[in-house]
């Protein structure tokens, strides 16, 4: 995936000098440019860039103390093994050190100087088998690694170890991004160690390349081609994961399509199955749960049907003929038309049940998704998850992980946690996240994630009392749970930059960094993500860090302030859509919003739907509680009046004003931060930032004023003052279509 920099002499120029021979001048001339313009090139400099390389950019270190102290500590490495996936921790560590340091090291069979990289497991090199590693590399576990600086044979070596290759491959990126951070690395004593074993991104791809809720172009899975033309990205993509841990994909749309589990198909996923392998990135696929009638013929998909559960069997045993290390089946069943057990008159833990017997005999999961509601249902859609699941802990196999989102409505800016969390202690529960900005400005708005992962991984159910962290339900800790999952929706596709915004590829590097470790902080990760993808430079650094730390609550602030959600445009969900009333009910606007002549915000304290009765004592009353609910929260769980006294002393009227306002203010205030490091990094991804932060102001500009004018209609108050006013009425927001937004 290394970008091969060449600096190219125009053909016209080309021929004029060769025709030319008395023109040595110029041809000299030329000559000491093109040598000028490599050493730039090679310094970093005026590099152009496409994104393409993410966060692995393997350029040379340009700081000369730095560079040289690497190069005395790292003389030259020790590896012995042959798997593939230890072939590629191999190749990942010279190239890398080769392109860092500027000079390929030499891999030696002993260690006679100091300086030398030791890299392997006890089973595949002599070297660590005799250094005595055993209960580091316990402490590490089944995928994880350790990075210690030790004396072997009287000689100062590193040693990157684990018990099996993966972990290598793993400590190795680890290792490699130690330097492309310019981390001090005398001392390194590293033990890392998943918290969660199944981490995963799930593709929201349909097998005709389009992408659900994608805005970096289309699929990546070229089907069409599968399996005899591999297209070099499919490695580029498994190696990318593997740098930050990610070890499984679910290549399909939860919106599944049966064709996928045919012999035609899973010739293909196999083939992708088979790249994927030596990154330790395992397949997934999900499972259309009317597949026995859609493709095999039976009359009926009922999950206690003795051929229906026969022709599941069958189906998984095939999966495994060609793919012998299929993961398992993601499903989204009886939600937003999807077919499941309840079209039977049976439950979902007799649906997971049957795809879990399947898979069980090969080692598969299933993940069954709570994303479930009904606007049948005259129940708060917040509420339906949690009811239609509960009741069924315990009722699973021990192959089946429910896949819960993070909050109970579906990827709004901000959400409460999912009050499914700590309810289930007989089942785990997994994590979904949307990496993908469904709902948070597509691929257009600089808007860094992390922060919203760790806000609700680092929630309090209370659960078992205080300190019963969401994190900890879905690592398994809290209820001692061996298998445990996470999941992100990715926002990968076939853009050059992969994820379409430069500055969305943060978010898939920090989804993989916090499902590995959920303790490391949203501030520490940007750090890296914007070393290892821009630059070292401290001036680029600062600015641009704080720029994406603060980014997430800034276009809360424009979108969906004090716990406003669900106020986007029908069905493309593109921009803002506060008055949308028409059409299913828990789909509109309204129905969350709630917005009359007294207020606005939805009751869900224990006068109202009483969602707040499904979190544990104290959450439930903290947020039940005008007095005491969050104001982050305040419009989710209450229908406040317009004159309420808020904590700044605004009323709520000029609180949302002021939210809404400060909101545009921050995007102009980014795009003014980011005019100043022009320069600081390449032009290409420069211009290309510059110019969606245009948009993005434009965009935030927009919400404000939709909503702000929306709303005014019921509270008669004015937009105070000192604020700029609304340059269009909402007669003309309102009319705005968008028949061709992308993602649907
Ligand atoms: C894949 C939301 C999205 C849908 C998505 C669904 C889900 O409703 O808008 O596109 O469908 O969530 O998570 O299943």
């Amino acid at each position: 995936m290394q970008k091969k920099y060449a600096v190219k002499m125009p053909n016209k120029l080309k021929c004029k000098i060769l025709r030319d021979s008395h023109n040595a001048k110029l041809f000299s001339l030329i000559i000491i440019l093109v040598v000028i313009g490599e050493f730039l090139v090679l310094c970093g400099f005026a590099q152009a860039e496409d994104g393409y390389r993410l966060w692995l950019r393997y350029d040379l270190i340009t700081e000369a103390e730095k560079l040289s102290a690497y190069k005395t500590a790292f003389i030259a490495i020790n590896m012995e093994g042959n798997s593939p996936t230890l072939n590629t921790a191999r190749k990942e560590l010279s190239n890398g050190l080769a392109g860092l340091l500027g000079t390929r090291l030499a891999f030696v069979q002993a260690i006679t100087k100091h300086g030398v990289i030791v890299v392997g497991t006890p089973q595949s090199s002599p070297m660590i088998a005799a250094l005595n590693l055993q209960k580091k590399l316990h402490a590490a576990g089944e995928e994880g690694f350790i990075i210690h600086s030790m004396n072997a044979n009287g000689k100062k070596c590193t040693v990157i170890a684990a018990q099996n290759d993966i972990g290598v491959l793993y400590g190795v990126f680890h290792f490699l991004r130690l330097l492309q951070t310019r981390q001090d690395i005398n001392v390194l004593s590293i033990i890392s160690t998943p918290k969660i074993k199944l981490r995963l991104l799930n593709h929201w791809d349909n097998l005709d390349g389009s992408v659900e809720r994608g805005y970096a172009g289309t699929s990546l899975w070229d089907w069409h081609k599968l399996p005899d033309y591999i297209s070099p990205r499919y490695k580029d993509y498994a190696r990318a994961n593997a740098s930050i841990g990610i070890n499984g994909t679910v290549l399909t749309n939860v919106n599944a399509n049966a064709m996928v589990l045919t012999a035609r198909y899973l010739e293909k996923v196999a083939a992708l199955a088979e790249v994927f392998r030596p990154y330790g990135l395992k397949v997934y696929l999900t499972a259309r749960f009317s597949a026995p009638v859609e493709i095999g013929g039976l009359p009926t998909a009922d999950p206690l049907d003795a051929q229906v559960r026969a022709w599941w069997r069958h189906k998984a045993d095939e999966i495994y003929r060609f793919i012998p290390d299929f993961g398992g089946f993601l499903v989204k069943a009886n939600s937003e038309g999807q077919p499941g057990p309840q079209n039977y008159g049976r439950t979902h833990a007799e649906g997971a049940n049957l795809l879990a017997e399947a898979v069980a005999p090969h080692g598969g999961v299933v993940m069954w998704r709570a994303f479930v509601y009904d606007n049948n249902m005259p129940e708060d859609r917040a509420k339906q998850a949690y009811n239609e699941f509960k009741p069924l802990d315990g009722k699973y196999r021990n192959n089946v992980l429910i896949q819960v989102k993070n909050g109970p409505i579906d990827f709004q800016p901000r959400e409460p946690f999912h009050p499914l969390f700590g309810v289930m202690p007989r089942t785990p529960l997994m994590m979904e996240f949307q990496i993908t900005q469904e709902y948070l400005g597509f691929a257009t708005h600089l808007v860094y994630l992390a922060p919203l992962f760790k806000e609700v991984l680092d929630a309090d159910t209370y659960a078992h009392g205080e300190g019963s962290l969401v994190a900890n339900v879905i690592d398994g800790k809290l209820d001692q749970h061996t298998l445990s999952g996470i999941a992100g929706v990715s926002n990968i596709g076939d853009d050059r930059n992969w994820c379409g915004h430069p500055f969305a590829q943060a978010n898939w590097f920090a989804f993989g960094r916090l499902a590995w470790d959920h303790r490391q902080t949203a501030e520490i990760i940007a750090d890296d993500w914007l070393r290892m993808t821009f630059t070292n430079n401290e001036k680029f650094i600062a600015p641009a860090q704080s720029m994406l730390l603060a980014s997430r609550e800034i276009t809360v602030n424009y979108m969906t302030p004090l716990g406003l959600h669900h106020l986007m445009g029908w069905s493309h969900h593109y921009g803002p859509g506060p008055w949308i009333d028409q059409g299913r009910a828990d789909w509109t606007s309204v129905y969350y919003h709630r917005a009359d002549s007294l207020g606005i915000g939805f009751n869900r304290s224990p006068s109202g739907s009483d969602a707040v009765g499904q979190y544990f004592f104290p959450v439930r009353q903290k947020f039940g509680d005008l007095a005491t609910c969050p104001e982050p929260y305040l419009l989710w769980f209450h229908h406040v009046p317009w004159q309420h006294k808020m904590k700044s002393g605004r009323t709520l009227w000029e609180e949302l004003c002021f939210k809404y306002y400060s909101g545009v203010d921050s995007v102009r205030a980014m795009r003014k931060t980011w005019e100043t490091l022009a320069g600081m990094i390449d032009d290409e991804r420069f211009s290309h930032v510059q110019a969606l932060l245009k948009i993005q102001e434009q965009e935030a500009v927009w919400w404000r004023n939709a909503c702000l004018l929306y709303f005014q209609t019921f509270s008669k108050l004015p937009i105070p003052q000192e604020y700029e006013k609304p340059d269009r009425t909402l007669e003309y927001y309102m009319q705005l279509k968008f028949p061709y937004a992308p993602g649907i």
